[in-house]
């Protein structure tokens, strides 16, 4: 017991502090991307030496099994606990899959107006397969190592800070399956809680590159891929949500039966955010993150999928 009363914590403190565990365990999974995706750490540096400029990032994503707790709120949990808000449900029913999306909390952005993580809060989009609609040997495959999890569904976000998978390694026949009937649950399986992707966002930019067709054709034409799926450039119906991405690095994998293989790993998106109607008459010096286009859009988000996808980068070669 503390002989002298320690001063009571002014207003917001606390706030400060579980912010910037928030983000130290945001900078650990950073790390553990920017350690497996050589493509994404190389486009972050890139579009950073244009001007020496900042970097936001838009969202950051996830991808989850729907099963025995494995779900989206494995790691919506963590985001939850620390002022995230959950926002609107997305649906893929082709590639059975759905997805929420979550706001950041309002922020001191006084203090945080860094780089990266030490930047706005990105939002946070995590999609979930919906195990159940798979065929039976897909589902016993899934059940098996969420199973053998035990209760790491309950540290998610651990699991992703540390790119520790919570069950064990699959073998290359697990994988193989799970590829023939969805590529979204190979690469769970072999790359669990992982960081998919972070998101650059290019109105953010002070450099020309704040125009997403200005960086698309710089990151072409300093020899990476993109994501060709329907065209490169993602445009949302209203026409104000543009995005693109990199087409995912493979890392080399052992499976548990001594067979390694390359697997697809994470890859890098960028999104432009355009002025909404309705502010459309404020001088641009006077445009905030909220005068734009918020939200996720299923057509642009079922194509950005195909970025890990191996037809993708076959097609792409
Ligand atoms: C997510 C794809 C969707 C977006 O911004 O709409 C997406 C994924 O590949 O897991 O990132
Ligand atoms: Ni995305």
């Amino acid at each position: 017991i503390m002989s002298t009363a320690a001063p009571i914590a002014p207003q917001g403190s606390r706030v400060e502090g579980a912010e910037s565990f928030l983000r130290n365990v945001l900078a650990s999974m950073e790390a553990v991307y920017l350690s497996r995706n050589p493509t994404a750490k190389a486009i972050l540096e890139l579009v950073r030496s244009v001007h020496n400029d900042t970097i936001c990032y838009d969202h950051i994503a996830f991808r989850t099994f729907g099963m025995n707790g494995h779900g989206i709120d494995s790691l919506a949990r963590f985001f939850l606990d620390f002022g995230y808000t959950q926002r609107e449900e997305l649906s893929f029913p082709a590639k059975k899959l759905k997805a929420f999306w979550f706001s950041p909390p309002s922020i001191s952005n006084a203090v945080y107006d860094g780089d990266g993580v030490n930047g706005p809060l990105p939002r946070v989009f995590i999609s979930q397969l919906l195990v159940d609609q798979m065929s039976q040997q897909t589902q016993e495959i899934i059940r098996k190592y969420t199973e053998s999890s035990y209760n790491g569904k309950k540290h998610a976000a651990l699991a992703s800070a540390l790119g520790s998978l919570t069950w064990e390694k699959p073998s290359h026949s697990e994988f193989v399956q799970l590829v023939r009937e969805s590529e979204y649950a190979s690469w769970t399986l072999v790359n669990g809680f992982a960081l998919n992707h972070v998101t650059i966002s290019t109105h953010r930019l002070k450099s020309y590159l704040k125009n997403i067709k200005s960086l698309n054709q710089f990151i072409e034409e300093n020899g990476y891929k993109l994501n060709n799926e329907g065209g490169v450039l993602k445009v949302s119906p209203d026409g104000l949500l543009l995005q693109s991405s990199t087409l995912a690095d493979s890392i080399s994998f052992e499976f548990s039966d001594g067979v390694t293989a390359s697997v697809p790993c994470s890859y890098i998106e960028f999104a432009e955010r355009l002025v909404l109607p309705q502010y459309k008459h404020l001088p641009l010096a006077e445009v905030k993150e909220h005068h734009r286009r918020d939200g996720f859009e299923v057509g642009n988000a079922d194509k950005i999928f195909e970025s890990t996808s191996r037809q993708q980068q076959t097609a792409n070669a």
